[in-house]
């Protein structure tokens, strides 16, 4: 079980993430209220097809994407922190790299800190303490404007395992409890096809340094790349890299399509749990 902030996720079977983007977009005019309204509605479907977090995010972390400024990303996130946390049972994260978005959302209901910079920005650490909710810290080289140029590893393996658990280590020291504390590899983020390939070959490498393990492949690029396909067509390969993870041992699958990854990964929980013998 882990406690977050009061709400108890049950980490005995994976569990799923749901991604919720709050970014309105430029072609509709509807602009904030509209963004909100939709990110509602889309999160209570996420919930009814079995997501147990919601990861709010208000910041494309794509690369190559825009740098969105701490208000406006306050703006985005916190009315729907608010309105899922008024009608919703579902623990609620916050996908954000920022101290000030992260106080923010915490103080409008959020109970999870997700961040792609494994509180590497300055402040976020002091945050994360001061909030007291569980941290998903994640393994990413470079920056999201920067990092698909040229990533190189000896051992990409043993590169993100020793950084996470360096991470590991700064958090402790600065006052985070152990056990509030979930590790994220990071594909696609400063890595090539090969590397996530390794990663997701060996994360039993990972799952052995005894931390719950957040794994999102959900329609990224490594798929388009190997299978030659766009994002709308990433949906049979982003439940097959998600069942190869929760299979090695993942507690947490992040993605787009709730309901179909809560079926994969319900399957494979159950030829795991199964006994050998009546
Ligand atoms: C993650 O892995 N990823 S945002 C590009 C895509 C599709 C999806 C080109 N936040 C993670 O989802 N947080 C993101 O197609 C994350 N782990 C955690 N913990 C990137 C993303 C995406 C990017």
């Amino acid at each position: 079980m882990l406690d977050c902030a009061g709400k108890l996720l049950d980490l005995s079977h994976p569990q799923v993430m749901g991604i919720l983007n709050v970014t309105p977009d430029s072609f509709s005019d509807g602009g904030l209220f509209l963004a909100k309204d939709k990110a509602v509605a889309q999160a209570r479907q996420m919930v009814a097809d079995g997501a147990s977090i919601i990861d709010v995010g208000g910041e494309s972390t794509r690369p190559g994407a825009a740098i969105v400024p701490v208000e406006q990303e306050i703006e985005r996130v916190v009315p729907v922190i608010e309105a899922l946390r008024s009608e919703l049972d579902v623990v609620i994260s916050i996908d954000s790299s920022k101290p000030d978005v992260m106080r923010a959302a915490v103080e409008a209901g959020a109970n999870l800190i997700n961040d792609v910079q494994a509180l590497r920005v300055e402040g976020a650490l002091q945050a994360a303490v001061d909030l007291a909710v569980p941290v998903c810290l994640m393994h990413a080289q470079g920056t999201p404007q920067t990092m698909q140029n040229d990533p190189r590893y000896d051992d990409v393996v043993t590169e993100v395992t020793d950084f996470l658990l360096e991470r590991v280590n700064v958090c402790e020291q600065a006052g985070i409890a152990r056990n509030q504390l979930i590790l994220d590899p990071g594909f696609g983020f400063g890595k090539r096809a090969v590397h996530n390939l390794r990663l997701m070959k060996h994360l039993d490498k990972l799952i052995e340094q005894g931390f719950p393990v957040l794994v999102g492949v959900s329609r990224k690029s490594i798929i388009g790349a190997l299978l030659n396909v766009s994002t709308e067509q990433r949906l049979a390969g982003s439940l097959s890299l998600a069942t190869i993870a929760v299979w090695q041992g993942a507690k947490i699958i992040r993605t787009h399509d709730v309901r179909e990854t809560k079926q994969a990964i319900a399957l494979c929980d159950y030829v795991m749990q199964v006994k050998d013998f009546d």
